[in-house]
């Protein structure tokens, strides 16, 4: 599982957007979407699915246990108030990828053995894209949170082109990103600046 770049889609995202991550050469999309309805995010994920596969691609289903299931999406990333994690995995399958969202060092503290494939940890910095987010843990919480974490972790929230080498330094193994991305004037040549700077740092 190649974790560097990590393509989270801001609310409403075009299909052409991921496409552009696509070939930017990013390593994993997940899908999110809080303003749509299940069966919405079911047909964008039929969608996404065989552009993902043709680029040897997963694409994780953010929240929705429902919609991982019914796209058949190669996983799914769930928050704290997502479910029991166990729970999650049964449902999910053993074959598929499980993320959760870490916000706090007591939370990867009570992350269950072999259930999780990774964890997204943040907000690194404070992000517009998340205004409801937890407290920024910077740097040295991420680097804290790398140490510590039993499954690779992402870093997620506020993250841009200047920040990859320092968040490679501190032990992630890769940077989940929205708006570096969706907001960019060119969202393919961004993500490709993403993952060239991920691989010379
Ligand atoms: N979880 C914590 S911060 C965040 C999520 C989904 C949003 C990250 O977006 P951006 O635009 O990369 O700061
Ligand atoms: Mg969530």
């Amino acid at each position: 599982m190649n974790l560097s770049v990590y393509f989270v889609t801001p609310d409403g995202a075009e299909d052409a957007l991921v496409l552009a991550a696509l070939r930017g050469g990013v390593g994993i999309v997940q899908l999110r979407d809080k303003n749509v309805s299940d069966a919405e995010m079911t047909a964008q994920a039929l969608r996404l699915l065989p552009l993902c596969r043709a680029a040897g691609v997963p694409l994780v289903i953010n929240d929705r246990l429902s919609v991982a299931l019914a796209s058949g999406a190669d996983g799914l990333h769930m928050g704290q108030g997502d479910g029991d994690p166990e729970a999650v995995r049964a449902a999910l399958g053993a074959g598929k990828i499980l993320g959760l969202s870490i916000e706090t060092e007591a939370q990867l503290a009570a992350i269950p053995p072999d259930c999780i494939d990774y964890i997204g940890a943040g907000p690194i910095r404070a992000t517009a894209t998340k205004p409801d987010a937890a407290a920024p843990f910077g740097f040295d919480g991420l680097a804290r949170i790398a140490a510590q974490s039993p499954v690779p972790t992402v870093a997620i929230g506020g993250i841009g082109q200047g920040d990859v080498a320092a968040l490679k330094a501190a032990g992630c193994a890769g940077l989940a990103i929205v708006s570096a991305i969706s907001a960019a004037a060119d969202p393919e040549t961004a993500t490709r600046a993403l993952v060239t700077a991920w691989g010379q740092a």
